[in-house]
């Protein structure tokens, strides 16, 4: 056998996975699309979930730059008037009782309407973290000549600055200049143990009142109990009952979270893009990418400062409810702590002890861990295979990923990005999977799992396109 065919028979070898990658992931991302946007899961979340579709855009604008615009566009087609991008956008061609909580329980037409709830499509009140902006961008690279003939980016841009002032306004209940969550699906990582003292102070709601339909089809051991899910509904039925007022005081859980701040910065620069882009040959822009970027920067240092923990080497969260006159942050270590590796802003000491952290005993990465875990290895509350009290999710470590390339550790971005390919398909797409195994659990064929696969294969980061991106993202 001559060498250049044992070179093409090695190159074809190494190919393989990353076509049976392309092929499933593609299948998944087919058959989650409803025709305007793309669910999560069929079976266990038939609607539109918003930071699973700025993730799938993500993703989808390998394969249709046309379909990941008309994602984004739907979703933020249901953005309230008060600016808050809601959580939920049900189909009303889904059953009732097929997701619970359903549109009967959130009333968002009704219970919504001071707060500009729209008239025509039923949705949650609250929100989810804002990778909006972020996507966007990226949705635009994918293909800019389409995006500048739809004004994708002029039609979204309003939308998206609405997004980030309501929650750099109205959620600002700490006062400090972050954004507080208000439920723990906000912050979307619903049961991580980091909510487990927030959560102790409120009263569950009564369980013969409702319905979980998630049991239906997910195994209980896979996911929360039923006292964490009387708190959410008491949480969310009292928050609907205030009409969605964001009251600094009243609700009964107020955190500040760093995911989800950190997200938001991203989104900020993101945003600074998106107004350039948009600026070229106007002039009613100019300046205000500069003023953007200089917030983000200014955001990074009041993230610092409120929630980093330099003894554990990472963020933490802040109850604002706790006890004295800024709450008090909470002693768990939840991967939220590690994402603002994301940020470009951070000091260098600091992404530099965030990596020693997500290397060191208490998240594996590199070590006994093939995928970052949603929480603490060591904590006396780590379960493997329940949700987010340990399981490896995919977006977490698609951000850990960028935030280790961003911060110039490529050789464990590209070890923690083969591990992420290989669970993909290993796990036909799970939502989440065991950190030590890769064994799946939860849903299959789940809609961010394929997207930011396909994201990672075909964008990876070490093509000369992939560097642009990132570094125009997060630099
Ligand atoms: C509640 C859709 C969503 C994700 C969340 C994940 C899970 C919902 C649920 O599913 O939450 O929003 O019913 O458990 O925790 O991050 O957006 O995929």
């Amino acid at each position: 056998m001559d060498r250049s065919t044992t070179t093409r028979q090695a190159a074809h070898r190494a190919a393989a996975p990353g076509r049976v990658l392309r092929e499933r992931g593609a299948q998944v991302l087919w058959a989650n699309w409803t025709g305007t946007s793309t669910v999560p899961s069929r079976a266990l979340y038939p609607h539109q979930w918003s930071w699973d579709s700025a993730f799938i855009a993500i993703g989808l604008r390998h394969l249709s730059p046309l379909r990941a615009q008309l994602e984004l566009e739907t979703l933020l087609s249901a953005q309230w008037g008060d600016g808050r991008v809601p959580h939920i956008v049900f189909n009303d061609a889904v059953p009732l009782d097929a997701y619970f909580p359903s549109p009967d329980f959130w009333r968002s037409t009704t219970a919504g309407r001071a707060a500009g709830a729209p008239g025509a499509v039923q949705t949650s009140g609250i929100v989810q973290p804002p990778v909006h902006a972020l996507a966007a961008w990226l949705v635009h690279r994918a293909d800019p000549g389409l995006s500048r003939a739809r004004s994708f980016l002029a039609r979204l841009r309003p939308r998206l600055a609405a997004w980030h002032r309501y929650l750099l306004h109205a959620r600002d209940a700490g006062g400090a200049g972050l954004a507080a969550v208000v439920h723990p699906w906000e912050q979307g990582m619903d049961n991580s143990p980091c909510w487990d003292g927030p959560l102790s102070r409120v009263e569950p709601a009564d369980p013969a009142a409702f319905r979980r339909a998630d049991l239906d089809h997910g195994a209980p051991e896979d996911r929360p109990t039923d006292l964490d899910y009387g708190r959410y509904v008491r949480l969310a039925a009292e928050y609907r009952d205030r009409r969605y007022a964001d009251d600094a005081g009243a609700g009964a859980f107020t955190v500040e979270d760093p995911a989800f701040n950190a997200l938001l910065i991203a989104s900020e620069y993101a945003l600074a893009l998106i107004e350039e882009e948009l600026a070229v040959g106007g002039r009613e822009l100019t300046g205000v990418p500069d003023a953007r970027r200089m917030r983000a920067e200014a955001l990074t240092r009041t993230l610092v400062a409120r929630l980093w923990d330099p003894d554990r080497g990472l963020f933490l969260c802040r109850d604002l409810r706790a006890p004295g006159p800024d709450g008090g942050l909470v002693a768990e270590r939840g991967v939220a702590g590690l994402v603002p590796l994301v940020l470009p802003a951070l000091p260098p000491g600091i992404a530099a002890a965030l990596v020693r952290t997500a290397c060191g005993p208490h998240f594996g990465l590199g070590g006994p861990a093939r995928l970052v875990p949603s929480y603490d290895l060591t904590g006396p509350a780590f379960d493997p295979q329940r949700y987010w009290r340990g399981p490896a999710w995919f977006n977490t470590n698609w951000l850990m990923e960028k935030g280790l390339r961003l911060h110039g550790d490529h050789a464990r971005a590209d070890g923690l990005r083969d591990a992420l390919l290989d669970a993909a398909v290993t796990s036909g797409f799970a939502e989440y999977v065991d950190p030590y195994t890769a064994r799946g659990s939860g849903a299959r064929g789940f809609g961010w799992t394929a997207a930011l696969a396909l994201d990672l294969l075909l964008d990876d980061g070490r093509s000369e396109r992939g560097r642009l991106v990132g570094e125009e993202v997060w630099a």
